[in-house]
């Protein structure tokens, strides 16, 4: 029963479905790939009540420059799909953030988003010239980052996506952005300088900071459940600092 319920709302989307196994294709080349057990609770939510459907997926990993890889796919209601990704490098790493989110509301992708975030000063010099030489062409509905969005590098790409050419073009953004993640994490080592890590660590926390900001998040998740509960989801599960 559960196994059906499971398959069958994974499937209903090609599009975040392939998303979803290009995310997983990457995140199987990392070194030292590791499960973190979190509790069943968490990583299956599902409601089969009339009228509040839920289906919630959570996925988490750790591996080498990686304290945290979670890859989250929900679907609420039928009709709002989203699939969201955040892979928090080990503050010992220079290693940036990966950070996606992909809304389909009915059959429209209204929000695309894909970076890899800042942890300190200076890191984005390194990789910024890298991520800038990404084709991110042939789209015609480009999106203003919000205000609480300081925390992304200026290669952040977000968008609608309005046809099947624009889901192409977008997934191969993605794709690029995590090879250039595991590019990094390959040639990086872990520093020992205390005054670095805490400054990653506070780019971390910043980073989870402002994402608390977006009350998109939390309007969805609050028509489902309790505020203590969305509190506690978006603090522990999403942007855990
Ligand atoms: C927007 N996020 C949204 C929207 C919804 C969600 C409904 C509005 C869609 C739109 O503006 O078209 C909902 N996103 C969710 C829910 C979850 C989720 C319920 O991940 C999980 C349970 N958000 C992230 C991450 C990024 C992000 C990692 O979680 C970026 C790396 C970005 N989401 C993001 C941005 C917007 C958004 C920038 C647009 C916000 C705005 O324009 O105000």
């Amino acid at each position: 029963m559960l196994s059906d319920t499971l398959s069958k709302t994974k499937l209903t989307d090609p599009f975040i479905l392939e998303l979803l196994q290009n995310i997983r294709g990457h995140r199987s080349m990392m070194e030292k790939l590791k499960c973190i057990k979190i509790d069943p609770k968490l990583s299956n939510i599902i409601f089969n009540e009339k009228d509040r459907e839920l289906y919630i997926e959570n996925e988490f990993h750790k591996a080498k420059g990686f304290r945290k890889l979670h890859i989250e796919v929900a679907e609420f209601s039928r009709n709002l799909k989203i699939l969201h990704c955040v892979f928090f490098p080990d503050p010992k790493f220079d290693i940036p953030i990966f950070g996606m989110d992909l809304v389909k509301i009915n059959e429209i992708v209204s929000a695309a988003i894909v970076d890899l975030s800042p942890v300190s000063k200076n890191q984005d010099i390194k990789y910024e010239t890298i991520l800038a030489k990404v084709d991110k062409s042939g789209f015609s509905s480009l999106r203003e980052i919000p205000s609480w969005g300081g925390i992304f590098s200026k290669n952040v790409f977000f968008a609608s996506l309005k046809n099947e050419s624009e889901k192409n073009a977008f997934s191969k953004i993605v794709d690029q952005y995590l090879s250039i993640l595991i590019e990094l994490s390959r040639e990086s080592q872990p520093d020992l300088d205390k005054e670095i890590i805490q400054e990653r660590i506070d780019y971390q926390r910043n980073y989870c900071v402002q994402q608390m900001k977006n009350d998109k998040t939390r309007i969805v998740l609050l028509k489902y459940f309790d505020e203590q509960w969305v509190d506690d989801y978006i603090k522990n599960v999403l942007f855990d600092f």
